[in-house]
């Protein structure tokens, strides 16, 4: 085969791409039907595709990037680190510099008491470990019936066996099926769900189902919950709020583990080093993922609260690890990674300068004809397509088909707005520039009048 380079014409890459990978979340048939995009370099929140379109990211590759891309520094360190030493375990009683310094940093940035960190590889596996870690939790505290986790539809909490099946997505369930011991609540929708309540009444009805989901099935059976405070995958979903302080009151009350999934909302994406402490979350433990490296290598991990870490080590093994666990190359540009978001005081920049900024012009989204509400939490956002926006309407068609076409109108103009169902969602680069923003607008507000356009012309702005 001929060896690929960035001169190879657009078309071969997609006709080998097509040949030979498999993507994921993908049909992958009707891709290659289209041809995929290929991207070729990034600098900071602009990426260049091989037929030269800069394109602005407005989800930080996939809710990651959030230094933004091209950070020469990240490089350097991996660069040494790997001539340093590539690769070494942390099983069997041995460690490595770069996977002390950055738990030790992770524990200095978490919010007390969380100062302990099981390393994985990825969000998905740090939740397969949350899955096994709380089971054993209460095995030791000698109530091993504990084993239950409760989370909610359309969360998402990543795509192995384990983390599919906290996960509310009946598309992934579908797909392999669930483990067992994972039972589902309602999610805090109150778009798309809160019909006449008031989104504070709905918060609650919603958050109370936690409490009669613990009655129902024996406090003595719950080990855990386990939630996204700003659910991602599922529409940038941000609770009303009365949910959260609920669901701690109801959490604290039993006794149950409260497991916060952080692998979006962590590292500033909410305008604080973490989502729990935006929404007064105490969770005892964190999966992080994502910015932890802004997406400059895989790594994730649990960070642990003091009991829970005290707990399980107190009854020899817990016999679980994963051969990444703490990579030191991954570890080394995590740690430069948080020390280039301290140094450049990034979290301060989301929420005094970029947040603010984007948020008069996102909300001003809700003067177009076909948005409904507009919200936007630090640099997390989402915009709710309608028909109708006083009754909160869904499209006739089916859900996403407007979603979908107003996508591709991003996708041609530049601009990566992703949609889930009829909610288009955004979460760019926390290094974002008010120029930026402005670009990031402009093109927005023209997709939007060009999918409007699409969307009346082929007669699909009608209510459901
Ligand atoms: N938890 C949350 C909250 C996530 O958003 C994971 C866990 C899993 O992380 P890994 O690293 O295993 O992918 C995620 C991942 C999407 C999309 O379509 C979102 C994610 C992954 C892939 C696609 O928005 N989030």
């Amino acid at each position: 085969m001929n060896k690929i380079t960035n001169h190879m014409p657009t078309a071969e890459l997609q006709a080998l791409d097509a040949a030979h990978h498999m993507h994921p979340f993908t049909d992958n048939s009707a891709l290659a039907r289209k041809g995929v995009r290929i991207m070729k370099s990034a600098k900071g929140v602009w990426l260049t595709d091989t037929e030269g379109h800069r394109i602005l990211d407005g989800m930080a590759g996939l809710w990651c990037v959030n230094i933004g891309y091209g950070r020469k520094e990240l490089a350097e360190v991996a660069a040494a680190q790997m001539q340093e030493l590539a690769y070494y375990n942390t099983f069997f009683q041995t460690t490595h510099i770069p996977a002390i310094a950055l738990a030790a940093k992770l524990a200095e940035i978490a919010p007390e008491p969380l100062n302990h960190v099981f390393f994985a590889g990825s969000g998905s596996e740090a939740n397969d470990t949350n899955i096994r870690l709380v089971r054993r939790y209460w095995d030791i505290k000698g109530q091993p019936e504990k084993r239950i986790i409760i989370a909610r539809t359309n969360g998402y909490h990543g795509s192995t066996m384990g983390a599919g099946s906290l996960g509310g997505m009946a598309g992934i369930h579908a797909h392999g099926g669930k483990i067992a011991g994972i039972v589902h609540i309602g999610e805090p929708n109150w778009w798309d769900q809160g019909g006449d309540m008031t989104p504070e009444e709905f918060g609650l009805k919603r958050a109370r189902e936690l409490e009669d989901m613990i009655l129902s099935l024996g406090v003595e059976n719950v080990a855990a919950f386990i939630g996204e405070p700003i659910q991602g995958a599922g529409g940038v979903i941000v609770p009303p709020s009365t949910y959260w302080p609920e669901i701690q009151r109801i959490v604290d009350k039993y006794g149950i583990l409260l497991i916060a999934d952080e692998v979006i909302t962590g590292f500033g994406r909410t305008g604080n080093w973490f989502g729990s402490q935006t929404f007064g979350i105490r969770p005892h433990i964190m999966t992080i993922a994502k910015g932890l490296s802004s997406g400059y290598l895989p790594i994730g991990g649990s960070i642990v609260c003091d009991e829970v870490a005290e707990v399980m080590g107190s009854k020899g093994d817990f016999n679980h690890g994963y051969t990444y666990s703490g990579h030191p190359v991954a570890a080394a540009v995590a740690l430069k990674n948080l020390e280039i978001m301290q140094d450049e005081k990034i979290v301060e920049h989301v929420r005094d300068v970029a947040h603010p900024y984007l948020l008069e012009r996102w909300q001003g989204l809700t003067e177009h004809p076909m948005v409904g509400e507009a919200k936007l939490v630090g640099l997390m956002g989402s915009i709710a397509l309608t028909p109708d926006k006083a009754r909160r309407a869904k499209f006739a068609s089916e859900t996403g088909t407007v979603g979908y076409k107003t996508r591709e109108r991003c996708f041609a103009n530049d601009l990566i707005m992703r949609h889930v169902g009829d909610r288009m969602i955004i979460s760019p680069p926390l290094i974002i520039q008010p120029e930026e923003i402005d670009e990031l607008i402009r093109r927005a507000w023209k997709s939007l009048d060009e999918a409007y356009a699409i969307v009346k012309a082929e007669g699909l702005f009608v209510a459901r």
